[in-house]
Parts: C-alpha cells; sequence; structure tokens
C-alpha cells in the first residue's frame, strides 16, 4: 500500500490483507535493527491514520523488517540538541505522537517482535495492546546509558506493565531481558518459536476479529482511561456519543431541531 499521495513509503512497509480485516505495519530498517529517523515516524502515522480509517481494518500488527530487531529506538546518527533531525533544520520527538496515535486508535495494535525491541523500540511495544514475541526477542531500555529518556509513556505505562520497582530497574540499570523474563514481568502475551511468530500472531488477530468491534473498541478506552486522564475520559466518552448517535432517542433531538418543533423525549423510558 502506497501513501495517501501515492508515493513508496520508504522507511515502512504497509499492507493489508483484503477481506480479512488484519494490516501490518513494518519499520524497514533493518541495517539499523529498525532504529527510526522522524521520517520513519511520519510514515508510520499516516500508514496508522489509514489503517485506523480504513472500516475493514479490524487489527493492526507493528513489526520489525527481518528476525534480527523490531526496534532500536532513536536513530541515534540522527541526533540533535533538540530531538531527532533528518531532512530538516530542527529536531523532532515525533514518535511521541505516535505513541499517543497508537494509544488512542480505537482497534487492538499488537507488536509482533523478533529480535531487539530496545530503548524507543521498547516503548513502541509496551503502548501497543498485545505484544507477541519471538524466542529471540530481547527487551530493554538504553536511555540511561545514551542519555536519553522517556518520561512520558515510557515511564508511566512501564510502572504499570512491570511494577514500580522493576520499572526503575529497567530505567536506571540498562538492563536487557530475555523474551521469557520478559513474559515473567508481564511485559508479553506469549512467547513463541522465532519461526512461528508470523503465524501465532494471525491467529491472535483472527481470534479478536471473531469477536464485537464495538465491544473491543470500548474496552480498548476503558482499559486506558484512568491512566490517560481527561485524554482517556474524552476517548471513552467519544465512544457512548458515538453509541448513542445511533438510538432512536438521539435522533430524536437531531429530527426535532431539523423540522423546527420541540423534541419529544418523553417517550423514551428513564431507566433505574
Ligand atoms: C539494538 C542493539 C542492542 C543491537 O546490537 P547488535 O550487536 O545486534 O547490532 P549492532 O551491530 O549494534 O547494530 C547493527 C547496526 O545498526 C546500528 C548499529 O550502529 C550498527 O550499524 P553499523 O555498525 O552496522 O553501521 N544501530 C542499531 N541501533 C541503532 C540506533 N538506535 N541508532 C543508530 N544506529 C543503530 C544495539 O545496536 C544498540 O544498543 N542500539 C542502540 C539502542 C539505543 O540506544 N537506542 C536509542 C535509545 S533513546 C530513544 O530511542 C528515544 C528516547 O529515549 C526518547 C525519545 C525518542 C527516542
Amino acid at each position: 500500500v502506497r501513501d495517501e499521495t501515492g508515493k513508496e513509503f520508504t522507511d515502512i512497509s504497509y499492507e493489508k490483507s483484503v477481506g480479512e480485516g488484519i494490516a501490518k505495519i513494518t519499520i524497514n530498517r533493518p541495517e539499523r535493527r529498525n532504529a527510526f529517523r522522524p521520517h520513519t515516524i511520519k510514515e508510520l502515522i499516516r500508514a496508522f491514520n489509514d489503517a485506523r480509517d480504513d472500516s475493514s481494518v479490524g487489527v493492526i500488527i507493528l513489526t520489525g523488517k527481518g528476525t534480527k530487531g523490531f526496534c532500536s529506538g532513536g536513530d541515534q546518527a540522527l541526533r540533535s540538541s533538540d530531538g531527532y533531525a533528518d531532512f530538516e533544520s530542527f529536531g523532532r520527538l515525533n514518535v511521541l505522537d505516535l505513541q499517543v496515535q497508537i494509544r488512542r486508535l480505537p482497534k487492538p495494535v499488537i507488536a509482533m517482535v523478533a529480535g531487539y525491541a530496545v530503548g524507543g523500540g521498547h516503548v513502541l511495544h509496551m503502548v501497543c495492546d498485545l505484544t507477541i514475541a519471538a524466542d529471540n526477542a530481547v527487551f530493554g531500555q538504553t536511555g540511561a546509558k545514551v542519555g536519553s529518556f522517556d518520561a512520558g509513556y515510557g515511564s508511566s505505562i512501564m510502572s504499570r506493565l512491570v511494577g514500580p520497582k522493576k520499572a526503575r530497574e529497567m530505567w536506571f540499570l540498562s538492563r536487557f531481558y530475555n523474551a521469557y523474563e520478559a513474559e515473567k514481568m508481564g511485559l508479553v502475551n506469549v512467547v513463541v518459536p522465532l519461526d512461528k511468530l508470523e503465524m501465532e500472531t494471525l491467529k491472535w488477530c483472527r481470534e479478536i476479529l471473531r469477536n464485537s468491534p464495538t465491544a473491543i473498541r470500548v474496552l480498548k478506552s476503558a482499559l486506558n482511561a484512568v491512566d490517560d486522564g481527561h485524554a482517556g475520559l474524552q476517548e471513552l466518552g467519544g465512544n457512548a456519543t458515538l453509541i448513542f448517535y445511533g438510538t432512536e432517542e438521539a435522533n430524536e433531538g437531531k429530527k426535532a431541531y431539523m423540522e423546527r418543533r420541540r423534541p419529544d423525549f418523553a417517550k423514551f423510558p428513564r431507566r433505574p
């Protein structure tokens, strides 16, 4: 799939399985263990927007090209005094926008991890709804080692996932954890042999796709609501409005306005 201007993606690939409801977004910089530059993130944001807007898509897989890396975070060669800079003279931390986008996206996003998920790449898998890990996966935060940190979701979500003590350990010591350690810590849902990774991920996708999209949409926003504060409540509340608009009661208000008459809500029950 090309981007909305018809151009080929350069830093990612984006595929949709016609008729199945699965989109797959792959970071395609394997020579850098799939480290991202600002351009990579811009392409990821476009692909995620497309998958969100495409009503035939029900689940999105985020992964990295090859078997050695899911994503190794920001491209350190492009790190500047104000973020990461590629084609522009100013730096960016647009990965933070991507994190918010994944978190608020009303469809499940599954991280399919082979190899390293470290630094900002580790944060990306954490903001996904589920993580399926290959047995060669390695997880960790390198920020304190390379003079960086993610004091947003990278800290708060981690603390929720693994607990406050373990989160401190991960950030303060910059250790790496293998797939089974990560599973024990609650960082990943399941570990499978590398050659079964894609098959297992598709199995999870298909199981999700058998279920009610609206139930899943509301559940995702409900599961995030407390942690995401006002933004979380807004997402959950938006779902309530979306569902309410489908009722006769809501429609009566709109119809009355359009017909320049008083709405008649008397016929609708005031439920206990
Ligand atoms: C990922 C890891 C552990 C892999 O090690 P290994 O031994 O398997 O591979 P190697 O040889 O280190 O890497 C292969 C090539 O990829 C490049 C390397 O420089 C190397 O290039 P060549 O020598 O072949 O030319 N590469 C890998 N990761 C890169 C990166 N992030 N940026 C640029 N080039 C990278 C090992 O490579 C590693 O530790 N990588 C660095 C991980 C890291 O520290 N990431 C940044 C954390 S900070 C961050 O992501 C961040 C943030 O904290 C806040 C906001 C936004 C971003």
